[in-house]
């Protein structure tokens, strides 16, 4: 099956958007497939994951300038909340199956995790502190010349 896409506002260079994965269910359980550069539309160069995050925490707060992701909720739940400076939106992420594409300069936080979960991180690049925007007053100073 094909990756679809669902169309948000959020994103003002690519928008942000839920991605259905392409799936191999059957009575022995299910099969969800990420394939570089043809489900994320950018090559994956790093993979990270979130686990253990404690109750109440939140994780994100801050904006890549160029970096691309995809996160998953692997197992268990946890809440995405994106802001592009102009418009915001929150997802609950559940489902294994299903991808949030994040890509740049948007500002994230992640709340609400809950103790089962696994927050799956597909990512364009290596680790790079320089393309992180740590304070939303520098990610806005930044973000108002965009178009
Ligand atoms: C994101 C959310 C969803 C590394 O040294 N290498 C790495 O690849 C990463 C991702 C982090 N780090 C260091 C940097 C910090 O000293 O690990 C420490 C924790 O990272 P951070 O505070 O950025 O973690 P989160 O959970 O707030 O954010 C992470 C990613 O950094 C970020 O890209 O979108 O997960």
């Amino acid at each position: 099956m094909a990756p679809s896409t669902t169309e948000t506002a959020v994103g003002r260079i690519k928008p942000c958007r839920l991605i259905e994965l392409e799936q191999h269910n059957d009575d022995r359980g299910h099969l969800s497939v990420v394939e570089s550069e043809l489900t994320t539309g950018f090559p994956i160069r790093r993979i990270y994951y979130l686990h253990n995050v404690r109750s109440g925490i939140a994780r994100g707060g801050h904006a890549h300038q160029a970096l691309e992701q995809l996160l998953i909720a692997a197992h268990g739940s946890f809440t995405v909340h994106l802001d592009d400076g102009e418009r915001r939106a929150e997802y609950r992420l559940d489902d294994p199956g299903t991808g949030l594409y994040v890509g740049p300069m948007v500002w994230r936080d992640l709340t609400e995790f809950s103790p089962d979960a696994v927050c799956l991180v597909l990512a364009s690049d290596h680790y790079d502190e320089a393309d992180y925007y740590r304070t939303y007053e520098e990610y806005m100073r930044n973000n108002r010349g965009l178009a």
